[in-house]
């Protein structure tokens, strides 16, 4: 059987990476679990570095638009190593992927941040990450703005303003509404993470342990998007 793709996506703070480094350790101990982070700044990638400095420093211009490509392309340079993972039985577990892409561009479009004056439509922002594998499920943290803002760290980067966090949070809302209808929504559970650290983890594995059971999705092949 192959590896589970399990996604943790959410809003700024909620713990995401924090949990995936959890649930990384639990499956550890009775399977093997590889973790990707995205953006992926490490050498093994080359948009990594630029995708960093771009962050991390406001002097860095670039179009929105280009950087959109950047953090799709970040994906796509980890794609064969997610795969091949998943054909040897291993789980990968996501930390942000395609959802963040959409919402974060979108939301900064609509933004005062927004450079380029041209409203970059969901299907625009969708569109480059078109055949990227697609999770067996997607785990989506929320946690309330004043609780994220008190988190270690808020504020350090480029994204981490308040417009944009807001606008952000309206995107994902919207990922949430369609999850009933739209079919490749439907593995989508968000899940409360204003709890503690191990409350959160802890409903995770509820999650991910039925997603594990189940024979017939890891005897089929990986979707995509
Ligand atoms: N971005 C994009 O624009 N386009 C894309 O395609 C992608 C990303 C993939 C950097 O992402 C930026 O890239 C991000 C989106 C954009 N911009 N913003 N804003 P990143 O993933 O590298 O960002 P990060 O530095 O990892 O921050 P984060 O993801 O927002 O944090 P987190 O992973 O959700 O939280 P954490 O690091 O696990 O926890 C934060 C702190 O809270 C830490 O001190 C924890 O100990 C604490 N914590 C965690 N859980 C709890 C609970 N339950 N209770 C109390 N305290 C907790
Ligand atoms: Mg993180």
């Amino acid at each position: 059987m192959r590896g589970l793709l399990i996604l943790i996506e959410g809003l700024d703070r909620s713990g995401k990476s924090t949990q995936c480094d959890l649930l990384q350790s639990h499956l550890n101990s009775t399977t093997q679990a590889n973790l990707y982070k995205f953006p992926d700044r490490s050498s093994a990638t080359a948009t990594g570095s630029l995708l960093h400095s771009y962050l991390t420093n406001p002097t860095v211009q670039l179009p929105d638009e280009a950087v959109h490509l950047l953090f799709s392309a970040n994906r796509w340079e980890r794609q064969q190593d997610i795969l091949a993972d998943l054909t040897a039985g291993k789980c990968v577990i996501l930390d942000r992927y395609v959802y963040s892409g959409i919402s974060f561009t979108h939301a900064k479009s609509l933004s005062a941040a927004g450079s380029s004056g041209v409203i970059a439509s969901l299907d625009w922002c969708a569109a480059p990450d078109i055949g990227l594998p697609q999770p067996d499920l997607t785990i989506f943290l929320e946690v309330d703005e004043d609780t994220a803002a008190r988190r270690g760290g808020y504020g350090a980067e480029r994204y981490e303003t308040k417009e944009i966090q807001t606008r952000v949070r309206q995107v994902f809302a919207r990922f949430e509404k369609l999850a009933n209808t739209d079919g490749k929504l439907q593995k989508w559970h968000t899940v409360n993470a204003a709890g503690s650290i191990e409350e959160v983890h802890q409903t995770i594995r509820g999650i991910v342990e039925e997603y594990l059971a189940n024979e017939t999705l890891r005897k089929s092949p990986v979707d995509k998007f």
